[in-house]
């Protein structure tokens, strides 16, 4: 049986509830700094959360409601500057302490990295955007607890592609059978159990009717003493609240 080494976190959705109040928010600045009326509404931003990755679900927007404009000479490039604004709009949110890392996070990376597992990122959204929230929210040093940060466009094929994690795998030179997945999705169920890790989902608003087959265990949240984690499918945790050592024994279980 392999032991646990390490923890690849998936960012938007389950270090942190970024999208309605963060890149919802960055959004809508891009496109009203631009002159245009578009105006993602939390509902419909629910929606085009089916696309990961912020040129893609512009590009899925576009094909939906204007697909005309896909049509256009220079319509890559225009995507490419609204998604940069975008970013930049982003950061600064990050940057004004707006957007919060969720319950029990900063304590299970703490205690994780005490424990001697090895942490690592796997996300899609921009790397800027993962530095940022890190050093808004634990300082700068923190970005140095993660082995690796395998982010947006590092790989051609966003989630629900096993490629981002098979990336973050390969950097770190280690097998799935040795990691966990932390993610919050069903296109991130699908892109880490294509790279044949196991999977651990903490829910959120947007997420919580998604599809978790192939999950271990599903969560309300990771929790706190004060505050514990729910199952609410799958497999229990020991104790109240997510730890390396209940971390440990459900990989274990997951193996058995
Ligand atoms: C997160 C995303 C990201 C963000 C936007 O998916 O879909 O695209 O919404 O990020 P996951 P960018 O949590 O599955 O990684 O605009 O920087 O692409
Ligand atoms: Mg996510």
């Amino acid at each position: 049986m392999s032991q646990l080494e390490a923890l690849i976190f998936d960012v938007d959705g389950t270090l942190s509830d970024t999208e309605s109040d963060g890149h919802r928010v960055a959004f809508n600045k891009a496109f009203a700094a631009a002159g245009l009326d578009w105006d993602w509404s939390v509902e419909l931003y629910g929606e085009l959360l089916a696309i990961t990755g912020g040129k893609e679900r512009i590009r899925h927007f576009l094909n939906l409601h204007h697909p005309e404009m896909l049509q256009e000479p220079g319509i890559d490039e225009r995507i490419v500057d609204l998604h940069k604004s975008k970013t930049r709009f982003y950061v600064e949110l990050l940057e004004s302490g707006a957007i919060p890392l969720r319950v029990g996070v900063e304590r299970l990376l703490r205690q994780s990295r005490d424990a001697g597992l090895k942490l690592a990122i796997a996300t899609t959204t921009t790397p800027e955007n993962v530095t940022a929230l890190l050093k808004a929210n634990l300082g700068e040093e923190s970005i140095s607890w993660f082995e690796v940060i395998a982010a947006g466009d590092i790989v051609p094929a966003k989630k629900p592609a096993p490629d981002i994690y098979v990336y973050a795998l390969e950097q770190m030179g280690l097998g799935p059978d040795r990691c966990l997945a932390l993610e919050d999705s069903h296109n991130g169920v699908l892109s880490a159990t294509a790279a044949g890790l196991p999977v651990l989902i903490t829910v959120n608003g947007y997420t919580q009717d998604d599809d978790f087959s192939g999950a271990i265990t599903v969560l309300d949240q990771f929790g706190e003493s004060d505050n514990p984690a729910k199952v609410l499918a799958g497999k229990e945790i020991e104790g109240e609240y997510v730890t390396p050592e209940a971390l440990k024994a459900l990989h274990q279980s997951a193996q058995a």
